[in-house]
């Protein structure tokens, strides 16, 4: 499964090669595979997302965002490698066939290319997007800070030369604002999963405040299932818990967002690894990575389906 044809999904790759990957995904599978652009990034790259479906219509549909942080390099490998698993495995495997029989699932591997290209060409540990911000000279806004879901508050910065900078308003990055526009047309998602590293968590809503959510229960069983099953591939142990506390207080995030507009199974995961490498995580880690990862998202995803 390493090589297949020229890509090698044991390698970091540009977005070109990654973005090509998801072309060829898309048309050696045109029966289950679509490929949308859903917008332009502020630098006037594509925002593209794989739509993998077995039905007509707006099935009840999965959103698997990964990438959104860009140095998070192991994120968006992870994501294309999965892409790539969908395809191999539908049909033959039986939890991701009834997955799809029922569901369908719209993938976007890499959700701020400008930040992507960024960290591969100028500056590795760049996180935000590369929006500009008029009477500053710092470039940026952190994505993850930029939804409409407790902006403004904690664990947020209005400096925008800060790494956690939120942005002058909710949905000002049209990266975030094209996801949730999509998202919002659509009308039928249950699941909002997006995928960060690192640190080997597995969470859930509230990250803008510690208040319990309403469904703490329910996601905190569906989580240590999740992190039980990604376990037993090669014992990576996983934290499982709501944002706030596990983390840190975080407001304005797309998981929260995602809560908060009926999307009940938001979650989020912070990937391999501890912090040894922590960003620099070696390639060789990548297949491993997203073996595991794999195993969590198909136990949440049979969940959603059965609920
Ligand atoms: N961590 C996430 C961050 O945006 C997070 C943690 C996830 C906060 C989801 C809120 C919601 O800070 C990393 N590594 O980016
Ligand atoms: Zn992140």
């Amino acid at each position: 499964e390493r090589n297949n044809g020229n890509f090698n999904y044991g390698a970091y790759h540009s977005l070109e090669k990654i973005y090509q990957e998801m072309g060829r995904i898309a048309s050696e599978n045109p029966q289950r595979v679509h490929w949308l652009q859903i917008g332009l990034s502020f630098e006037k790259r594509p925002l593209y997302v794989l739509k993998f479906s077995t039905g007509e219509g707006k099935r009840p549909a999965i959103w698997l965002n990964a990438g959104i942080h860009s140095r998070e390099w192991v994120t968006q490998a992870t994501a294309i490698w999965i892409a790539r698993k969908i395809v191999s495995d539908f049909g033959i495997e039986p939890n991701i066939t009834s997955i799809l029989d029922e569901m369908d699932i719209f993938l976007m591997p890499v959700a701020n290319p400008d930040g992507y290209v960024y960290s591969q060409t100028k500056d590795r540990l760049w996180r935000k997007t590369r929006s500009t911000t008029p009477g500053s000279h710092c470039v940026g806004v952190d994505p993850n800070r930029n939804w409409d879901a407790g902006f403004y508050g904690k664990g947020s910065s209005d400096d925008p030369c800060s790494d956690l900078y939120r942005g002058p308003k909710p949905h000002s990055e049209v990266e975030v604002k094209s996801v949730m526009d999509f998202i919002k047309s659509h009308g039928n998602f249950k699941s909002f999963i997006d995928i960060h590293s690192y640190s080997q968590l597995l969470m859930f809503p509230y990250g803008y405040t510690c208040t319990k959510a309403r469904d703490f229960d329910e996601l905190y069983k569906v989580g240590k299932e999740a992190a039980k099953a990604l376990k037993s591939f090669f014992g990576t142990k996983y934290k499982v818990g709501a944002i706030c506390p596990t983390v840190y207080q975080a407001s304005g995030s797309g998981v929260d967002w995602a809560y908060e507009n009926g999307i009940k199974y938001a979650f989020t995961f912070e990937l391999r690894d501890t912090g040894l490498y922590g960003f620099f995580l070696p390639a060789r880690q990548i297949l491993p990575t997203a073996q595991e990862t794999w195993l969590a998202l198909k136990v949440i995803m049979k969940h959603v389906k059965d609920h």
